[in-house]
This record gives C-alpha cells, sequence and structure tokens, in this order.
C-alpha cells in the first residue's frame, strides 16, 4: 500500500512590529481550518511565525530583544495551534525565537503531534547576517546577535503523522542553502523536509549586485537540489509582503524527490498550498544514483567536516 502524506505550506502575509502574537497565532489558526477542509494532515509554518521578523531591528541592549521570544512551548499565547492540531487531527511545524530557562537564544523550529505533542526540535545552524550594527546596510540582518547556533545537529524523527509513519527532519531558512545541512539529514533517510523561511527580497548587505530575480531563483534552486540529491520531500514555507517597510519574498514551495515543484504560493499574503506526498517515490534516487551506501566517499570528503574557510590551490608552476 502507498504511503501517501497530504502536506500544506502554510505561508504567512507580513506580520507587523506593533503586532502582537495573538494576531499571528488567529491567523495560523484559520490557516490550519483551511488546511483541515482541504484534507492536510500536516501544516508547514514559516520561521520566527509568531512576530516580525525582528532580527532587522537593532536594539543596542540585546535583553531589550527578550519580548520576541517565547520561553515556554505552548504558552498562553501559542496553546490555540495546539489545541487546533487536535481539533482538526492536523500535525504542525512551527519556528519561533526560543529562550530557554537558563537564558539561552535560539532561532528555534518544532514539530507537533495532531495530539499537541512535540515529536521534535531544531535549533538553527546557519545564522547569517551580522551581530554588530551595519551602517552600511540599509535594513539590518542581525541574526548573530539575537541568536547562538543551534546545539542540536540536524535531527530526523520517524513518527506517525497522517496515517503513516515517516521520517521528518528541519532546516531553517539560511540552511537550506548548505548541502551539508540536507546530507546529514539525507543520512539519516528523510523523507520530508520542513524548513521555514524570511527572505528579503532586496540584498541589503551591499557587497555587490543580486538581480531581484535570482533571489527567488536561488531560493527554489537550494531547496529543489537538496530534495533532489536527498530523495526526499521538501516543504519550504515563507513570510511574504512588507513587513516594517521590508519585503519578503515569499514563494512558498512543495518540492518532490526529484527536485520537481508541485506547489506553489503565489501571493504575498497567508495562502495555503498542498500536495499528495507518495513517499514511494523517495525509492527511486535512494536505491540508483544516490544510493548513500553503494555511492558515497567519505574518505574522499574530510575538508568538508576539517575546514572552515576556503583555501587557496596550489598554484601551477610550469614544466
Ligand atoms: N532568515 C534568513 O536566514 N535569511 C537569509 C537571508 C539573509 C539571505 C536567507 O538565507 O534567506
Amino acid at each position: 500500500m502507498s504511503r501517501i502524506i497530504t502536506v500544506g505550506a502554510a505561508q504567512l502575509g507580513p506580520i507587523q512590529r506593533a503586532e502582537g502574537r495573538e494576531i499571528a497565532v488567529a491567523r495560523m489558526v484559520r490557516l490550519m481550518e483551511r488546511a483541515h477542509a482541504r484534507g492536510v494532515e500536516l501544516v508547514v509554518f514559516p520561521e520566527l511565525a509568531l512576530t516580525t521578523f525582528f532580527p532587522r531591528h537593532y536594539l543596542e541592549n540585546i535583553a531589550d530583544a527578550d519580548p520576541w521570544f517565547e520561553s515556554a512551548m505552548p504558552s498562553n499565547e501559542t496553546a490555540p495551534l495546539f489545541a487546533a492540531a487536535r481539533r482538526y487531527n492536523i500535525g504542525f511545524h512551527l519556528g519561533y525565537a526560543e529562550r530557554t530557562e537558563d537564558g539561552h537564544h535560539y532561532n528555534t523550529a518544532i514539530l507537533v503531534s495532531p495530539a499537541g505533542e512535540i515529536l521534535l526540535k531544531y535549533r538553527k545552524v546557519h545564522l547569517p547576517g551580522h551581530a554588530a550594527f551595519d551602517p552600511k546596510r540599509a535594513v539590518q540582518h542581525l541574526e548573530k546577535r539575537y541568536f547562538e547556533v543551534g546545539n542540536l545537529g540536524f535531527p530526523v524523527i520517524r513518527a506517525p503523522m497522517g496515517g503513516i509513519e515517516l521520517n521528518m527532519g528541519m532546516l531553517i531558512c539560511n540552511d537550506r542553502r548548505w548541502p551539508e545541512a540536507w546530507r546529514v539529514l539525507g543520512l539519516q533517510s528523510v523523507e520530508l523536509v520542513m524548513c521555514g523561511y524570511n527572505t528579503p527580497s532586496l540584498n541589503q548587505s551591499a557587497a555587490g549586485f543580486e538581480a531581484h530575480h535570482l533571489r527567488v531563483f536561488h531560493s527554489h534552486l537550494s531547496v529543489q537540489s537538496g530534495a533532489y540529491q536527498n530523495a526526499t520531500f521538501a516543504v519550504a514555507v515563507a513570510k511574504a509582503g512588507t513587513e516594517d517597510g521590508c519585503e519578503l519574498f515569499g514563494h512558498s514551495i512543495i518540492v518532490n524527490p526529484q527536485g520537481e515543484i508541485m506547489a506553489q504560493a503565489t501571493s504575498w499574503d497567508d495562502e495555503l498550498v498542498t500536495a499528495d506526498c507518495n513517499l514511494d517515490m523517495c525509492t527511486l534516487g535512494r536505491t540508483t544514483i544516490f544510493n548513500f551506501a553503494a555511492h558515497r566517499r567519505p574518505e574522499a570528503y574530510a575538508r568538508i567536516t576539517s575546514q572552515v574557510g576556503a583555501e587557496q590551490p596550489e598554484v601551477w608552476q610550469g614544466k
């Protein structure tokens, strides 16, 4: 019998700085209701889905950012999401800013079962941006200021969801651009990768020109190649539209193990796109071209784990 799960990419429109969590949560509950009506069994929300993408704002005193963080999950404010999961018998993936009991700060995502249990937690490893205010940038990207590097690796869990069992893992935003992250998930036989993102339409780094349309292309290229090279489905879900005056590009997608886009959001607002994912499709890649056991050559990959920055090659000296 085929293993099919219906997944929903629940893109969120902008959440302004002045808006409270209850507004975002109410919008997400409405998306879960719509997802349920459309037969979705697992709904995926974006990175930092409860607030504005606050790393664009510089706060001199880092502690002043704490109101953007969750110190409990669920909390009174996020409990309606867990209640909706139980009411609609639907799992969900949520990105949020986490403050631990002992005061650590992470950019985190959780996978929640239809019974409202947290099945898996992931903390973002690849934090883009900078730690100090950058006067050259029109818009800041201060993830390195507000978050610590995730300390949970790239975990995968096999768990029941929507009447089947499947292997699920997570990436967060910038992680999707790093093939190493996908491969660590692939090496755990992941079948569905969930990835929330907040990506500005413009490259604000002032380091050179990047054409507007290539921003979306690079995002899709990363997700499609990650899915293909690891024979997995992927759901990449954006926050979209103009948030605190800064445009985020949306274009959420669901991708199959051939790297094909099965569904794509077209608005810059709250939008649900869905796809029936037949997990048997993972078999072709992982038993042929990406049969890791047969073809990987880790003895040739030492640089991947022993080196961080690029080195210069040896220079040819002629004969
Ligand atoms: N939230 C992110 O990680 N955004 C990055 C931006 C800064 C490029 C991304 O990779 O989409």
